[in-house]
């Protein structure tokens, strides 16, 4: 008997509705959601093969153990015990910082992730916490943390009311968008074009994204501060900066140091003429609503957090912070809007071997093979890996692949055995997506609507099978040395936040009782009850019967199962801003003394060298959906893209295999030429180079492509934020 269950689409940050067919326990159909008030029905040909997902062959069902050099099916409680073991006794021999954790990018997209992957963080007490963070955002959140205090508080474009948006290093008709949760993304770029706006794309490659905007102007990878400034200097010296409505510290310094920018003097670096630049300044500043979005393009730099930090300040100097139709803050359901002021800093510890700074409670990624490889005390014996494929995402990941092989100890949550799981003595595989329940914990904050969605599982979990949440409160209780009841663990967690929430003047349940509180909180054990706590203090929440119209997550399950819409962006900067000062800190020192390296920048000679940067193709996702037949092949294929002339100059030809060297390593890929790279400029996507042994994904290593982070340098990172630099990588290209 076929039957319809209704879910959030868990693979990128567009968060589309889904309507899926089940017969039995199988998912044979998946369709956009046309009833949920935000997707309206959009879906991509990912979320379309969920189910192909869901039902992959290759996925595991049941935890692996290795034995030898073979991974061999183990029961869970079997499973669990030699974690317990091996694990207390790396912990016992070498301390805590023995154990390093990795976390990887879909558990941003989990209930799982974000609610249990903190405590098993906390139950380590490690300093060695790494996460896919730092090969991505960390620089928007090092920014977001010196100028608003929170490095969490993160603006998105206002994309359903601007009228102009400058976009640099994104590309979300292919990626569907990131940092700015907006289902149909491409949908929403024409409707600003139909309105009589201008979209304007910045970027080193004329992608899908530039195609449909009125305008593309090519920049040489990694310069993206040097436009940035520019176009703050050119504010500043035409007089075209309206800061009066913010209270905001730093502007006479910001202004200093954007003299030393002014478009003449970036145009050779940027391969932007001076014209140019001052026509986006003006363009920006003319237009009554406008948005500067900068995305992963802009962070995976040498500059990133400078990038992140100048994005911000041009939506400052604009008035177009905080503004319908500018850059604005979502406000989650799930998050109270009372905030505590506790200053931002990095640095609150450092790595032990390049002694670089913690960042947002996390070490480079970049340094990982580091700590591992290298002896001494503290070095890495252990490894946790959930929902991670560093050996493919990480720079220089096949020097991480030969690390990963020389621990002691490595325990993977993960539902393949992959490049990086391989080299896992445990593997712990999560249920399918078909089995899971779904709330966007960690991205709820970046909508461009305010919106609220949970989805129930469309398949029970058999007996005796744990839940992801599980599995990671498991571990949590084995790292902190008790082996209990993983919904101990909630219990501790509600009981903190009751007690916080009663003693907090401004919650809505100030000077109640906590246990009676908890009496009235969601009965199934496990990730539910924290939700439907979270949202009942929430900003729309009930407020435990305080406003009996709010929202609880009995409602929010009986009467909006395709979600909810909240309404458009509302400005709420005083409600976010979090600074020791109370006020925007626009020109913090630490990013003013790192515009002193940018500027000796300026008189370095522009090298004439090829640059390697990376790409998106609308089938992949990262590493890990190349086992889906419906989405290899075709458009979706592994090459080093170059332009023609540059191809001429090498002697290469479209399917030629070319050697691309860099100072990290070198590989073999097929060369593609196109005039949609600027001369100068290289391109191959990421996750790709399935062909390693000891996997077990048939279909991607029938595609296995090259793994282009085996040329990407781990010993260059953006300081400030310790953030991987995968564009501007220096290359050489030979044809074979
Ligand atoms: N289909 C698909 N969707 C995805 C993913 C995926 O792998 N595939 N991954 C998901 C993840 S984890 C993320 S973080 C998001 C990322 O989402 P986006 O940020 O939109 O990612 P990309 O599509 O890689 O776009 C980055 C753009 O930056 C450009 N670029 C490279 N170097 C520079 C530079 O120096 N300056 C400028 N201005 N531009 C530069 C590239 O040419 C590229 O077009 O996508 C998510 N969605
Ligand atoms: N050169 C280059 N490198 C890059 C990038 C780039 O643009 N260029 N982009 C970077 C970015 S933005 C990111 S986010 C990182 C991603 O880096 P990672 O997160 O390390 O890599 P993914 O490929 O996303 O790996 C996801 C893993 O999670 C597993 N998985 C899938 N579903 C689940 C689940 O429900 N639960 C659990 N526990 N596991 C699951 C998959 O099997 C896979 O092993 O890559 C970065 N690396
Ligand atoms: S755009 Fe993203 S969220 Fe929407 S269907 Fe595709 S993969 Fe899923
Ligand atoms: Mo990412």
């Amino acid at each position: 008997m076929s039957r319809t269950a209704y879910r959030t689409c868990p693979l990128c940050e567009a968060l589309c509705g889904l309507e899926l067919t089940l017969d039995d326990d199988r998912v044979t159909r998946v369709r956009g959601d046309a009833a949920d008030p935000f997707s309206r029905g959009f879906i991509c040909p990912k979320g379309a093969s969920l189910g192909r997902l869901d039902g992959d062959p290759d996925r595991l069902a049941e935890p692996l153990v290795r034995a030898g050099d073979q991974h061999e099916p183990a029961g869970w409680d079997t499973a669990f015990a030699t974690v317990a073991e091996r694990l207390h006794a790396i912990v016992d021999r070498y301390g805590k910082d023995a154990v390093a954790i990795y976390i990887g990018n879909p558990t941003a997209h989990s209930i799982a992730g974000p609610l249990y992957g903190a405590a098993v963080i906390k139950a380590l007490g490690t300093r060695n916490i790494y996460s896919a963070s730092t090969a991505d955002q960390m620089p928007k959140h090092v920014s977001s943390g010196y100028l608003f205090g929170d490095p969490l508080v993160i603006p998105v474009p206002d994309l359903d009311r601007t009228d102009h948006l400058l976009m640099l290093g994104a590309n979300p008709l292919e990626s569907n968008g990131s940092l700015a949760s907006a289902p149909d993304f491409p949908g929403r770029l024409k409707a600003i074009r139909k309105r009589g706006g201008r979209v304007v794309v910045i970027d080193p490659r004329r992608t899908r994204t530039a195609a449909l905007a009125d305008h593309h102007v090519f920049i040489r990878p990694g310069t993206d501060a040097y436009l940035l400034f520019a176009l703050v200097h050119t504010l500043f010296a035409e007089d075209l900066t309206t800061t009066g409505e913010y209270e905001l510290n730093g502007l006479d310094d910001l202004r200093a140091l954007a003299l030393h920018f002014p478009p003449e003097r970036v145009a050779e670096i940027t391969g932007i003429d001076a014209g140019t630049i001052r026509g986006l300044a003006r363009d920006l500043a003319a237009a009554e609503r406008a948005a500067v979005y900068g995305r992963i393009g802009t962070c995976t730099q040498a500059f990133g957090t400078l990038n992140s930090w100048l994005v911000d300040v041009l939506n400052v100097l604009t008035g177009n912070l905080d503004r319908p139709g500018g850059a604005m803050f979502a406000r989650p359901a799930h998050l109270p809007a009372y905030r505590r002021r506790r200053p931002f800093v990095t640095g609150r510890w450092r790595s032990r071997v390049r002694d670089l700074p913690e960042a947002n409670g996390e070490l480079p990624v970049a340094t990982l093979a580091d700590e591992i490889e290298t002896p001494g005390d503290g070095q890495i014996r252990a490894l946790i890996t959930i929902g991670g494929n560093p050996v493919l995402s990480a720079p220089n990941g096949t020097r991480l692949d030969r690390a990963l092989a020389g621990l002691e100890f490595m325990v993977s949550v993960d539902p393949y055995l992959n490049e990086t799981t391989r080299h896992a003595d445990v593997i712990l595989p999560p249920p399918r997506p078909a089995q899971t329940p779904h709330y966007d914990v960690a991205l709820l904050g970046f909508t461009v609507r305010n919106y609220v969605r949970y989805s129930d599982p469309a398949v029970p979990l058999p007996d005796g099978r744990p839940a992801e949440w599980e599995i990671l409160a498991r571990l949590a209780m084995i790292a902190s040395g008790q082996d209990g009841d993983p919904a101990a663990l909630d219990e501790l967690v509600i009981g903190a936040t009751l007690a916080k929430a009663v003693a907090t003047s401004g919650s809505p349940v100030h000077g109640r009782e906590p246990a009676e509180l908890r009496k009235m909180l969601d009965d199934r054990a496990g990730p539910e009850a924290r939700l439907d706590m979270m949202l009942r203090l929430g900003p729309y929440g009930d407020g435990f019967g305080a406003d009996p119209d709010g929202l609880t997550l009995a409602r929010l399950r009986a009467e909006h199962p395709h979600g909810l819409d909240l309404g458009p962006l509302e400005p709420r900067l005083h409600e976010v801003l979090c600074t020791a000062s109370g006020r925007i800190e626009l020109c913090p020192p630490a990013f003013a003394a790192d515009a002193d390296r940018l500027r000796a920048g300026l008189d370095a000679p522009t090298g004439d060298g090829l640059v390697l940067i990376g790409r998106r193709h609308l089938r992949s996702n990262n590493s890990w959906l190349h086992n889906v037949p419906e989405l290899v092949g075709g458009s979706n294929t592994c090459t080093l893209q170059l332009n023609p002339a540059d191809a001429d100059r090498l002697g290469v030809g479209p399917g030629d295999t070319v050697r691309v060297v860099s100072r990290a390593g070198a590989l073999e890929a097929v060369a593609e030429p196109t005039d949609t790279v600027m001369a100068g400029v290289v391109s191959m996507p990421h996750g790709w180079g399935h062909d390693l042994p000891g996997t077990r994904t048939q279909v991607a290593r029938e595609h296995a492509g090259g793994n282009v982070n085996a040329i990407t340098d781990e010993t260059e990172i953006d300081p400030l934020s310790g953030n991987a630099v995968f564009n501007g990588v220096p290359v050489t290209v030979e044809a074979l």
